[in-house]
């Protein structure tokens, strides 16, 4: 019943809205470019077809020009591609309607990057920078019947040379690999503001892309549009939210007695309105109003994050001229940056409540952005939200993201660290190029800032840190003083004058952080103030159990590498040829190079035991990655509130490759995602030995307590339980405690360390529950006993259900069928004792296929 009222009402505020006012032939008219469009390289003349949006190297691929670029080597023979000038055409006509208009803009969401555009032989623009949004007036260029839309796209690479050349001194740009794209030591990348990986990355290939990357239409309109709405949110709490929305729009004459209002679309109901005239040009209009006890928008794990949709109309003479609607979510957000007894705080506080930050590092999706579908993007942040992340950031090297992937981040509750886009190098921010660079920054800030996920802005990726720590500033200075001078202030301009004034004029509630990791300006970043990036497990080869010494009061960065799966890596290396990690096409796919396939094996070696063939290698490696991003994660969590986010690297691939990635190119977790999904559960139970004691902490994310009985085991592989422990107790809301404490030789009895595991259980009193594993010693000092494991398959929708149980302890169980579009529930997982897991595959293989393939892997087996 209520269901169909509901209906009712819907259909009511609909009709409504029809016969009122929205009927108006004035509304704008938008016509997608999408069509028809070819392209040719400029100085041959065959004309092939185009896809836009889209770039090159795909328009090459679809027309069986290049092959696969992720595939075995193929890279290598495309680094012409970018070497050369590229023309896409098209021709439109426009509808009468359209014509009529008084106003035509056409409008580029992205241009990728050099690129001259013509409109009927018209040079109408000069485009120079892939993050900016370009819109022109085009009335007068504009005709009825066909129209011809050129654009020439320069090489990004003959472009920017020269500039390299012209210098006295270079800017460092450490992953820029430029000897891959056969320019030597030239990295240019720096000059161009282009998506920094394109250049190459130590996961990434070189592929420097051109072409019409985001959608490019025509708005046409009569009288009155809206450029931008702005629903600044002054304060919100639990009882009211104060707002004030700032409408821009744009006139072409001198309008009286207009009316802006702004409805909350779900009740129909007018918030604010104001009267006003229209000048002729652009127009500010400001239309406030509050809420009483708004419906709040919360991070991921703590509650709804409810989207209000507020629709802005602008009326005159009864006639609705434009219309736009906000998703918006209501909640106050602050990094909580403060002196306290131990330095700087850094945190994020949601509607008043410290929250402990739990995600990962995001990289773009593909070499070639236009090909990320909505479903890759959908997936992508379902993975995060799903493993119970509540924050991803959005590194420097790659883009600002698309609309949908903020709106997916709003849905689901994952908060986002927004950087803008520079990494890893320094930039010559001066002139024309910090013009563009305030451009980039305001279009950008103004798009994304009624999202409610976004939660802060920060300058770049580890340029400070890079300038004073990496050695960079004394190379230059070697050369000369005044060119290293000059190099920072540039720097101090654009990360501590130029970012943050747009910020603060454009999105005045939002935190601007200057810098990722950052303590102090002109300071090496550290333990005690701000965010940390923290290789030494890694890159400083430290052993994996230096997590847990380690701190900081918020983990923005740390990761350890690993190779895609067997199943993914014969995707784009098939041949028996390439299985070892030192083929040819594997060292392709490794831009760590043998200093990372050599921090693998050397983590292996000392932690785990020798794989004994590529297949066992890439097992091995996946446990070993799993294992050491959950022990730092657990770290991470027991320090709170001294630490207060913990952020891996990396979430994501941008081609298949060994990387710090927890999901391979193809959506496949690792290890690690599941690892990081149960280290990442509201509730975190976590065994440590510290100092002689075995101690057991739980931490809590909740809001509120919970009470439940925690068991704290001592068993043997076999089954026997040595030491037998439990207890009621009540978990508090929002913090980390020790629940258990003994000395190791009293819970030990005698027995020798390899031979055990202790294990925690944690059941509240609403029968969820959450479990935990820990080995007193590295794994290869586990005395694991070969396992039999069994199976039984049962059908169920989409798939089968497979329960598989093993007669002891099995370490890690690694289930895998030759299905590249198959989902588990879970994988890696431990079983107990004469215990069973129940797996969840969706895949299409009908039921012999899977049986057949399904192949189980565990570590006691591999030992
Ligand atoms: C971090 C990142 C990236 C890099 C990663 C792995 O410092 O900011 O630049 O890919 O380390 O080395």
């Amino acid at each position: 019943m209520k269901h169909i009222l509901m209906k009712l009402k819907t259909a009511v505020i609909a009709v409504g809205l029809l016969s009122g006012s929205a009927m108006s032939a004035s509304v704008p008219l938008v016509k997608n470019l999408h069509e028809g469009w070819k392209f040719k390289q400029a100085r041959l003349t065959n004309w092939y077809p185009a896809t836009v949006p889209g770039v090159v190297h795909t328009d090459l691929l679809q027309n069986k020009i290049i092959e696969d670029p992720f595939f075995r080597l193929n890279e290598r023979g495309l680094q012409w591609i970018d070497k050369e000038d590229w023309i896409y055409e098209t021709r439109f006509s426009l509808s009468s309607d359209m014509m009529q208009k008084e106003n035509m803009d056409l409008v580029f969401e992205g241009l990728d990057t050099y690129a001259d555009v013509y409109l009927n032989d018209e040079c109408i623009l000069k485009a120079d920078n892939m993050f900016r949004r370009w819109s022109l007036p085009v009335k007068q260029y504009i005709k009825e019947g066909d129209n011809v839309l050129k654009i020439y796209f320069h090489s990004p690479i003959k472009i920017d040379v020269p500039k390299w050349d012209a210098l006295p001194y270079h800017y460092p740009a450490s992953n820029d690999q430029s000897e891959n794209g056969g320019l030597l030591n030239k990295k240019i990348s720096i000059f161009a503001r282009k998506a920094g990986y394109h250049y190459g990355w130590d996961w990434g290939p070189r592929l420097v892309t051109s072409g019409i990357w985001r959608p490019v239409y025509i708005k046409a309109w009569s009288d009155s549009r809206i450029n931008d709405v702005f629903i600044e949110q002054k304060q919100v709490n639990a009882s009211k939210a104060v707002i004030a929305g700032h409408i821009e729009l744009n006139a072409d004459k001198e309008m009286n007695d207009v009316t802006v209002t702004v409805t909350d679309e779900a009740t129909g109901k007018i918030l604010g309105k104001q009267q006003t005239n229209l000048k002729k040009g652009i127009n500010q209009v400001t239309v406030n109003f509050a809420l009483s006890k708004p419906k709040l928008w919360w991070s991921n794990g703590l509650g709804e994050p409810y989207l209000y949709r507020f629709r802005t109309d602008v009326t005159a003479n009864k006639e609705i001229l434009d219309s736009k609607t906000e998703k918006v979510g209501i909640r106050s957000l602050k990094v909580v940056h403060q002196p306290d007894k131990d330095g700087h705080t850094f945190y994020i506080e949601l509607n008043g409540r410290p929250v402990f930050a739990k995600g990962a590092n995001y990289i773009p999706c593909d070499n070639f952005l236009p090909r990320v579908t909505p479903d890759i993007y959908k997936k992508t942040i379902l993975d995060a939200a799903n493993a119970n992340m509540n924050m991803l950031r959005v590194w420097g090297g790659g883009t600002y993201e698309s609309d949908l992937f903020y709106d997916l981040c709003d849905e689901h509750g994952i908060m986002i660290w927004q950087d803008f886009m520079f990494a890893c190098s320094m930039y010559p921010a001066e002139g024309e190029l910090l013009e563009s660079i305030r451009q980039e920054a305001i279009d950008n800030v103004k798009r994304l800032r009624n999202h409610a996920c976004i939660a802060l802005w920060c300058g770049n990726n580890e340029c400070q840190d890079a300038w004073l720590g990496w050695g960079w500033k004394p190379e230059i200075e070697k050369q000369s003083k005044e060119y290293a001078d000059k190099v920072w202030a540039q720097y101090q301009q654009q990360y501590h004058v130029t970012l943050p004034e747009v910020v603060k004029e454009y999105a005045p509630e939002t935190f601007y952080w200057p810098s990722s990791p950052f303590a102090f300006e002109g300071e090496p970043s550290g333990t005690t103030d701000g965010d940390r990036h923290y290789w030494s497990v890694w890159h400083g080869k430290v052993p994996i159990s230096d997590y847990n010494k380690e701190k900081s009061r918020f983990f923005s960065e740390y990761g350890f590498q690993s190779f895609p799966e067997f199943e993914s890596v014969k995707r784009y290396a098939p041949n028996p040829e390439d299985w070892d990690i030192r083929s040819e096409v594997m060292m392709s796919h490794q831009r760590g190079g043998d200093h990372a396939n050599g921090l693998i094996e050397t983590y292996l070696l000392n932690e785990y035991k020798t794989p004994h063939n590529f297949q066992s290698f890439l097992y091995m490696n996946h446990v070993l990655q799993g294992d050491a991003i959950k022990t730092a994660i657990e770290a991470h969590r027991r320090q709170m509130p001294y630490n207060m986010g913990t952020l891996f690297w990396q979430h994501n691939d941008c081609w298949p490759v060994a990387s710090w990635a927890s999901r391979d190119y193809y959506g496949r977790w690792k290890a690690q995602h599941y690892y990081a999904r149960k280290a990442f559960e509201d509730i975190l139970i976590s065994p440590i030995v510290e100092e002689d004691e075995l101690k057991v902490y739980g931490v809590s994310d909740r809001i509120k307590g919970a009470s439940g009985k925690l068991q704290v085991q001592v068993c043997r592989f076999d089954g026997k339980i040595i030491h037998d422990w439990s207890k009621h107790v009540s978990v508090g809301g929002n913090t980390s405690q020790v629940y258990f404490s003994a000395p190791l030789t009293e819970v030990l009895k005698d027995t020798e360390k390899g031979d055990v595991y202790v294990r925690v259980v944690y059941a509240d009193k609403s029968g969820k529950v959450y479990d935990n594993n820990y080995y007193l010693g590295k794994q290869k000092e586990m005395n694991y006993p070969k396992v039999n494991l069994t199976t039984e398959v049962q059908p169920m929708a989409g798939g089968y259900e497979v329960t598989v149980s093993s007669d002891k302890f099995a370490r890690a169980v690694f289930l895998s069928i030759a299905d590249n579009e198959s989902l588990y529930s879970d994988n890696y997982f431990d079983i107990q004792p004469n215990g069973s897991v129940k797996v969840q595959i969706a895949t299409q293989l009908p039921v012999d296929k899977f049986k057949e393939s399904l192949k189980l892997t565990c570590l006691n087996n591999e030992f």
